[in-house]
């Protein structure tokens, strides 16, 4: 089992004391000492490359970051999750989203049972629902094919799925149109519907317990936009549900055989393998669906069997926590040079900050070392235009994934030579730097007088040495998807038994749920002032 306090081991100190010891190294310098740096600090698995070398480290780095690996035993736990045991203590679940990518033929269980005859049956569920609604053979009550697909879910039960459907965007069904309604604001619902003709339209009711307050409202109202314009009668033509809970959803009017069920141990933001992930298999088809199951796969067989020094989510979770823990990093961006990619950085941080944002260990205790950092992100190149700026010469320290697809769908092969100059240049900058020598000089070589060059030299200097990953993938398909989103999965497990913290439940979002429930019930509102006011503004202005 792992150590309580990863910080009182004697692991941690030695990493801490390399930590001095590098003080004065630049990675820049660590270049210049090994002229096979890249082939030395960067691992890949067919066309998936994953390049750490841009990062604060050695040889030594990671010799020690690896000890501090084994005496967390990460492989013990990461064998425990594929052994489908209850590693989500705090729920007593086991985690096993892995079997729902189980493409292979071998059996999983959890509690002694096999997991995959139940996982097959869904699977051919979904299969049949998916071909007939594509080939126009689901019809709605006026007899009208399905054109448009509206999933109504929030959280684990959206952001996977709205995020897949954008990145694979060039693979998804040509003639149908995809929207994902979260936000209980009314306005989410009503830019979906307002050009949606309700006789080709298909409501997909996403919610593991079906009792999510904000999917349970949208669909509500969803379902009276349907019946008001067609009949009350028309509701199982046009809804269907993805639940844990059949017995609920099929309350809501939705047919028994029309809910695709999943299981306690898929959790919310692991589930877009499982049904969840239904609207993705009717953008993509059953065949572009398994694609991305493969990917998955992949990965997780390469986490399972790849040599510790080889393994891709294993060394990016040591460079996390190196990047986090000992050079003080005060936040994380993932900046994907793929416009179709734009949802992933709101898909990773649910993943990374709602699974590692933690004060709390295992065993109850209070972590004693930093834990799951801000993350946030845009696509590049539109982020070097807004934030970008402070990552290069801001006061906080932000470490970066880079994200780039060698081939390109876009039909604008120039336009991928430039995205492809800027993901290069752009975390090379962050490693150089410029020395205000080295401005000055490039002022001065452009003819600016001494006086106005020496003014502008330190504002025009960059410190460089912020470290970086790059990820580079064949192609952005629905294979190379589900191998990215699996790394970063497990890249966020190994983090998780590092720091001794279950990454798998999720109690801080529970308080705020609580109290809008007494707000709405009217008993909260008085318990301070500032929400006494802001409510007496509110009804004020209601008239
Ligand atoms: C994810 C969380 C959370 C969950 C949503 C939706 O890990 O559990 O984001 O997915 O709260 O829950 P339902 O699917 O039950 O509606």
């Amino acid at each position: 089992m792992s150590v309580a306090d990863i910080t009182r081991t004697a692991e941690w100190t030695a990493l801490k004391r390399h930590r001095q010891a590098l003080a004065k190294t630049r990675i820049a310098d660590l270049f210049k000492e090994d002229a096979q740096r890249f082939q030395h600090f960067s691992l890949q698995l067919d066309e998936f490359a994953f390049d750490f070398s841009k990062n604060l480290a050695t040889t030594e780095t990671m010799r020690l970051l690896h000890e501090l690996a084994r005496t967390a035993d990460v492989a013990g736990w990461r064998d425990r999750m594929f052994a489908g045991e209850h590693i989500n203590s705090t729920e007593d679940r086991a985690v096993y989203h892995v079997a729902l990518r189980n493409v292979g033929r071998e059996p999983m269980t959890v509690d002694g049972k096999d997991v995959m005859p139940d996982v097959r049956k869904v699977w051919e569920q979904m299969r049949a629902f998916v071909t007939n609604v594509r080939e126009g053979h689901w019809h709605g009550a006026t007899g009208e094919r399905i054109r448009t697909v509206v999933n109504i879910g929030i959280g684990g039960s959206d952001l996977g799925p709205a995020m897949a459907v954008q990145a694979l965007r060039p693979f998804c069904h040509p003639e149908m149109t995809f929207h994902f309604v979260s936000n209980v604001d009314g306005a989410h619902l009503h830019a979906a519907l307002a050009h949606a003709d309700p006789a080709s339209t298909l409501f997909i009711v996403s919610s593991k317990t079906f009792t999510t307050q904000e999917t349970l409202a949208n669909a509500t109202a969803a379902r009276g936009w349907l019946t008001a314009r067609l009949s009350p009668g028309a509701v199982p033509k046009h809804f269907v549900a993805v639940s844990a809970a059949v017995d609920k959803a099929s309350a809501f009017g939705i047919a028994p055989e029309n809910v695709f069920g999943f299981w306690d141990w898929v959790g919310g933001r692991y589930s877009m393998w499982s049904a969840i992930g239904l609207p993705i298999a009717v953008a993509l088809g059953w065949e572009g669906f398994e694609r991305l199951l493969a990917g998955a796969h992949a990965m997780d067989q390469h986490f399972k069997t790849a040599p510790a020094e080889r393994n891709i989510p294993l060394t990016m979770g040591l460079i996390a926590l190196w990047n986090i823990d000992f050079l003080e990093a005060d936040a994380y961006a993932v900046l994907p040079y793929a416009q179709d990619l734009a949802r992933l950085p709101a898909y990773l941080q649910q993943l990374e900050m709602e699974s590692n944002g933690k004060t709390t260990r295992r065993d109850g205790k209070p972590v004693k070392c930093a834990t799951g950092p801000v993350l946030f992100g845009e696509p590049g190149t539109n982020g070097q235009h807004a934030f970008y700026q402070l990552i290069h010469q801001g006061t906080q320290r932000v470490f970066c994934d880079f994200i780039l697809a060698a081939r390109d769908r876009s039909g604008y092969p120039d336009q991928h030579l430039l995205l492809t100059a800027n993901f290069l240049a752009q975390s090379q900058a962050l490693m150089f730097g410029k020395s205000a020598a080295e401005a000055m000089a490039e002022m001065r070589a452009a003819k600016m007088k001494a006086g106005k060059a020496r003014a502008l030299a330190t504002h025009r200097s960059f410190f460089g040495d912020r470290p970086s990953n790059s990820i580079l993938l064949g192609e952005l398909d629905p294979y190379h998807l589900g191998k990215l989103v699996a790394l970063y999965e497990h890249k966020t497990f190994v983090l998780g038994v590092l720091w001794g913290i279950n990454s798998f439940d999720q109690w801080g979002v529970e308080l705020g749920k609580q109290l809008a429930s007494d707000i709405l019930s009217g008993s909260g509102v008085a318990r301070d002032g500032s929400t006494a006011g802001l409510k007496a503004l509110y009804d004020a202005w209601q008239r």
